[in-house]
């Protein structure tokens, strides 16, 4: 079975989308040898069955505490198939660091742009398409509470779980073509990333929420 590890800074809706994606089917158990809580449970993407899991809140993939060092074990001595970045709409820019270092370290990725109702409130709203061009991955915008997005979120897992070959071990260690290597690389992405991030204050909720 494939694995999926949902990914991202605390308080970001991580566990919102773990719901919506398993239901009621998960497992809480602490992680080995730690006090950190760590989910599993199973989802339906088409017709593939698939675990996800969902990790405890990190920055960066250098832990600075327990929850980070827990995450940065699961992902490096699990075989995870596909990380779902998890990131506040409304701070995509300083996310996207951690975005970088999952796709160098050859991680298969999905931006998930959650909170897009917050960001919007704020008269914020991203290109998805844009960015998606911009970094090379897919990238989803959800509302998690309401479920906004996540049918569109299910349907990319399932395209990407189909495109993947061999073992998650193969396909880690393999640095996508997209990403420029070395920090001056993430610094002009960045920049280049600013330009998917507008403000369209005064907007409907139609207008900025539609892809
Ligand atoms: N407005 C809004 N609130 C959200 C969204 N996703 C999650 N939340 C809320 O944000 C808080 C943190 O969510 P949680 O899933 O626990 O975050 P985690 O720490 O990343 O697992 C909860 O109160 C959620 O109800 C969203 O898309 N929009
Ligand atoms: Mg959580």
């Amino acid at each position: 079975m494939r694995r999926i590890v949902l990914v991202g800074s605390p308080n970001v809706g991580k566990s919102v989308i773990f719901n919506r994606l398993t239901g009621r089917y998960a497992v809480v158990s602490n992680y080995p040898g730690t006090t950190v809580e760590v989910s599993r449970g199973e989802a339906l993407f088409g017709d593939l069955l698939a675990e996800v899991v969902d990790t405890p809140g990190t920055y960066s993939l250098l832990p600075s505490s327990e929850e980070e060092a827990v995450t940065r074990r699961l992902l490096w001595h699990e075989d995870v198939d596909l990380v779902l970045h998890v990131v506040d709409t409304k701070n995509l820019e300083h996310s996207l660091s951690l975005t970088f270092a999952l796709m160098e370290a050859g991680f298969q990725l999905i931006l998930v742009l959650n909170m897009f109702d917050e960001a919007e409130r704020l008269g914020l709203t991203v290109d998805v398409h844009r960015l998606e061009q911009r970094l090379g991955i897919p990238c989803v915008a959800t509302v998690g509470p309401s479920g906004w997005g996540v049918p569109k979120l299910k349907q990319v897992v399932r395209e990407t779980l189909s495109q993947l070959r061999g073992s998650a071990n193969l396909a880690r260690g393999r640095r996508p073509a997209a990403v420029p290597a070395g920090v001056g690389g993430w610094l002009s992405i960045l920049r280049k990333s600013s330009s998917c991030f507008k403000s369209l204050a005064g907007q409907s909720p139609e207008n900025t929420l539609s892809r």
